[in-house]
């Protein structure tokens, strides 16, 4: 029976990173990436009503009624009428989702709030998908999103066709695979970034004359970083993962005009991780930023209080750390 759902999906890290697409319609990527689905901490909680009494859609966001005319808005629940088409269904939708995250804590929520979108639309539309197809539907919301359809260590492949059939995530491994990997996060700011991704990266592609060598060598970046995740070989993981950050970054700053999301407290750190690294001999954290200067160090578990204790020493600028299993 056609009806309602209630979903939820939790946010993602990449440690390869999505950065360009080939279709901005589609939101098909240039590239594959390869993200961890964090723990249940960060998560968003939709459900989706399909009712016959309803005008027009409505969608509300932590008690707030938005506005789907917006245009941003208006661009992200795509999937919405995608899905009411193929499931045949003329009702308007009643949308209602919550965000689980830590007040002003800067973390990206639309991964997981795209995915829960998604994964609760097709349930309420009767439409019972595997993981990698509802993929598709949260892709169409936003890139990010389809990696957050699935649990553990996910590829978002980038495909070959023009429709995005195969632009799909797949899981590489359960997050019951790496048990002592954890996420300690570093807020440094949590205001709003000055350029969204979605702008950056299409100025990047335009731009950029270091990023057509990114994409030479990125797929296999990914298999040494699928084969260093299976085999647990944190040394391995911390370099590709510091490495691929900071390649993501460079292009970033080759872009022009240059965007620069990280500042002056997200380069200590860097270094701090590296000294860090140094003293004992061997990798035991390795840092990753993504569209902003906050950081995720992952680490293992016996190391989380070296790490946290290093960050310490930021804390008049780091606001809020936090301990992720993933
Ligand atoms: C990632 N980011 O792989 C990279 C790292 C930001 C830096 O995916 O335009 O919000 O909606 O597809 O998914 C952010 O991009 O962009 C992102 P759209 P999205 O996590």
């Amino acid at each position: 029976m056609k009806g309602i759902a209630t979903c939820e999906a939790t946010a993602n890290i990449a440690v390869i990173k999505y950065w360009g697409k080939r279709d901005d319609e589609l939101i098909l990527p240039k590239n594959s990436s390869l993200s961890f689905t964090m723990d249940e901490q960060l998560k968003t909680r939709t459900t989706v009503m399909f009712l016959q009494d309803l005008k027009e859609d409505e969608f509300w966001l932590n008690g707030k009624k938005m506005d789907l005319k917006e245009k941003e808005i208006a661009e992200r629940m795509k999937q919405l009428d995608i899905i009411r088409k193929r499931a045949e269904i003329n009702e308007k939708a009643l949308i209602v989702s919550i965000n689980c995250f830590p007040t002003a804590a800067g973390f990206a929520s639309s991964a997981a709030g795209l995915a829960a979108l998604a994964i609760a639309t097709l349930k309420a539309a009767d439409l019972n998908l595997s993981g990698s197809e509802t993929s598709i539907f949260a892709r169409i919301g936003s890139g990010s999103a389809s990696r957050s359809v699935l649990g553990g260590f996910v590829e978002w492949r980038k495909g070959e066709k023009d429709d995005g059939s195969d632009s799909i995530a797949v899981q590489i491994a359960p997050a019951s695979h790496w048990p002592e990997l954890r996420n300690v996060i570093g807020i440094v700011d949590a205001g709003k970034k000055k350029i969204s991704s979605r702008a950056g990266m299409k100025q990047t592609i335009a731009t950029s004359f270091l990023y057509p060598a990114r994409m030479q060598y990125i797929e296999k970046v990914i298999e040494e970083m699928k084969k260093a995740v299976i085999a647990k070989d944190f040394q391995k993981f911390g370099e590709i993962t510091m490495r691929e950050s900071s390649d993501m970054h460079a292009v970033m700053l080759d872009t022009w005009p240059p965007i620069m999301y990280l500042n002056n407290i997200s380069r200590e750190i860097i270094y701090a991780v590296h000294e860090l690294n140094s003293i004992e001999g061997k990798i035991i954290a390795a840092y990753t930023f993504d569209a902003g200067p906050n950081v995720h160090i992952y680490t293992t578990a016996e190391n989380v209080a070296r790490v946290q204790k290093m960050l310490q020493e930021y804390r008049k600028c780091c606001k809020v750390l936090k301990v992720f299993k993933r």
